[in-house]
């Protein structure tokens, strides 16, 4: 499967690799949209949320954690967690990650 987050995760392709787990992998986005944008994604392959919701719930929920754990590390107490799902969603690599976005004003969106 030609999948990019697959390829990081494998090592083959070259990432800022932020914290590490046994489930769970995060690296800083390539293009911030905040002052902290990290993604952290599952080391198995899963289209979206869902469906790694469905298959795995401890790795589902092992993103959560990580997450927790980077926006600590790096200083953030507040923070947003961003699933994007479809295309139609602005989707674009579809191997399931969470962006963690700290330092960014998104309560005029969802707030
Ligand atoms: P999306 O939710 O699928 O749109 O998020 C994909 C993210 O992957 C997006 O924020 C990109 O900037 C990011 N990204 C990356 O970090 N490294 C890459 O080589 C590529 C995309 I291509």
């Amino acid at each position: 499967m030609d999948c990019l987050f697959c390829k990081i995760v494998a090592g083959e392709i070259p990432a800022e690799i932020v914290h590490t787990t046994d489930r769970t992998l995060a690296f800083r986005d390539i293009s911030p949209k905040a002052p902290l944008h990290v993604l952290v994604v599952p080391r198995d392959h899963y289209a979206n949320a869902a469906e790694l919701a469905a298959a795995d719930p401890e790795t589902s929920a092992a993103l959560v954690t990580s997450a927790a754990a980077v926006a600590a590390a790096e200083g953030y107490a507040d923070y947003n967690l961003v699933y994007n799902t479809g295309a139609g969603a602005g989707q674009t690599i579809f191997h399931t990650h969470v962006h963690l976005l700290g330092g960014a004003d998104l309560t005029g969106l969802v707030g």
